[in-house]
């Protein structure tokens, strides 16, 4: 794979979701649900899948004791807790997919609304490995951030964006001179009053710049020289879609990469009515956005279908005020004709609402946990108790019935009688696949092989 020394023509477009009133949903009540175990110990807010099958989940960790003991570990030790000043209880654990085993690590900094992103060599914040615990870096970053986005850049290193106040960027490792650098469109899409420029949506474009949509505008921004490359229309009702709103957003599989022109989509779907989380603190629920549903998380599965899962009905985002959670994910097909685009899934029976997250693994099933839309664990007296559990939802492709489409990724030496060599083209630039270590899946017929961890690397 050598340096980028192409130019794709620029076809960014945003793609806007609309469920159910303007899509037919067809029920398919594919998937099986399995719960995987009862309790990890605490609410896992955020979840990262590492390149050793090892998932890494953390809390927040300043709402007093979780349901995990920290063991013979250092406890921590903040005299600033307004709950719990010397806390032996761990708010992060380290998930071992195949043992279906955890242990507890230590966070000492409080991680809530933070973000994180897996480095080109792996490495999230310290390297995985069996017994290892997180090791914090002082002041990693120029000025606080909660609720900033990070993404890995094309040269291997990361841009951090946003967070509450800070309409502005900067990069890991640090630039030497300057490193914040302001960013007009998020203070410009702010709505008075409401802080609807946190957890953007940030995805890199094939041409080397950043997509960043805020609140119901998207732009391309070459972070580089900080100029503004295009600007994109509204959405149709301009209604916000990001944080508060927290409806999810995902890149969709990039095609025809041979070609001469590219286009990426962006798939936004969700988001709550502007002021909904005010109105619904003076008890009136404002159900009418149409576009599915708000806290929920959106994955992109091997065969290029996106699952939407978790979350709950239209009327708003935040704490205690969802309702009417979701049961049943959703599958969308983008290559089907738009009269099947959604597909309901079989539903379980845990409410996922605020905070709820999921993570794709390599045989192909997305691990589902937590929720918790209290400020501490509370476990009895409310309407959506803390979840601690963990499960999994297995979409139809790992059926038992597929197994004999089913193909197995083998070393390439042991090339025998049933095996097939295939041959698979590598991204062009590293604008489309930065540095770092990937999943690769073989599909055939819509039906994915486990993956395997491949390691791109610029030498
Ligand atoms: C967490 O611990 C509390 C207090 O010991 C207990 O009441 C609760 O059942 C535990 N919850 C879970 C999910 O383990
Ligand atoms: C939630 O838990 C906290 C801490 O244990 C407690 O102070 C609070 O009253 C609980 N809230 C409810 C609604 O039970
Ligand atoms: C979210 O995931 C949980 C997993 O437990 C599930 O119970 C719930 O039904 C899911 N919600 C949606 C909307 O699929
Ligand atoms: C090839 O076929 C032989 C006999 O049918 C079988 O023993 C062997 O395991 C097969 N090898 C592979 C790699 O599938």
């Amino acid at each position: 794979m050598g340096a980028p020394s192409f130019m794709f023509s620029t076809l960014l477009q945003l793609l806007f979701a609309s469920l159910p009133h303007h899509c037919t949903l067809t029920y398919t009540a594919g998937g099986t649900w399995q719960l995987l175990q009862k309790s990890i110990g605490i609410s896992a807010m955020h979840m990262q899948l590492l390149r050793n099958d090892r998932v890494i989940m953390f809390d927040r960790t300043d709402f007093g004791p979780s349901n995990l003991s920290l063991s013979n570990r250092k406890c921590r030790n903040d005299p600033t807790d307004t709950v719990l000043q010397v806390d032996c209880t761990a708010h992060s654990v380290e998930y071992n997919v195949f043992a279906n085993k955890f242990r507890a690590l230590t966070v000492q900094t409080d991680v809530w609304c933070s973000s994180g992103v897996i480095m080109p060599n792996g490495n999230l914040v310290f390297s995985p490995c069996r017994t290892c615990d997180l090791n914090e870096i002082p002041n990693g970053l120029t000025v606080k951030r909660w609720y900033a986005i990070n993404h890995i850049l094309p040269d291997g290193r990361q841009i951090i964006v946003s967070g509450r106040g800070q309409c502005n960027y900067e990069f890991i490792p640090k630039n030497i001179v300057a490193n914040k650098i302001n960013l007009p469109f998020l203070l410009e899409t702010k709505d008075k009053g409401i802080e609807n420029d946190l957890y953007p949506f940030v995805f890199l474009n094939f041409d080397g710049n950043l997509f960043i949509f805020a609140n119901n505008q998207a732009t391309l921004f070459d972070y580089e020289k900080n100029i503004v490359v295009k600007k994109y229309l509204m959405i149709p009702d301009g209604e916000p879609r990001s944080y508060p709103s927290i409806g999810p957003a995902v890149l969709l599989p990039l095609k025809n990469l041979k070609a001469s022109a590219i286009e990426a989509e962006v798939l936004v779907c969700g988001g709550a009515l502007k002021g909904s989380y005010l109105q619904s603190l003076k008890g009136t629920f404002l159900a009418v956005l149409d576009t599915s549903r708000v806290m929920g998380d959106m994955i992109l599965l091997p065969n290029g279908n996106v699952l939407l899962i978790n979350g709950t009905g239209p009327e708003t985002a935040g704490w205690e005020q969802g309702r009417d959670p979701v049961m049943s994910s959703i599958l969308y097909r983008p290559d089907n004709d738009i009269s099947s685009w959604f597909e309901v899934q079989n539903p379980t029976t845990i409410p996922r609402m605020y905070h709820s997250t999921v993570a794709l693994l390599r045989d192909g099933r997305v691990l589902v946990s937590r929720s918790n839309p209290h400020t501490f664990y509370n476990f009895t007296g409310v309407l959506f108790p803390t979840k601690l559990n963990l499960e999994t939802f297995s979409p139809a492709y790992l059926d038992a019935k597929f197994e004999n489409l089913r193909s197995t990724i083998i070393a390439p030496k042991s090339i025998g009688n049933s095996t097939y060599n295939v041959e698979a083209t590598m991204p062009r630039s590293w604008n489309i696949a930065p540095s770092g270590f990937y999943l690769l899946f073989v599909v055939y017929q819509g039906i994915p092989s486990q993956g395997i961890w491949v390691r791109l690397r610029q030498y």
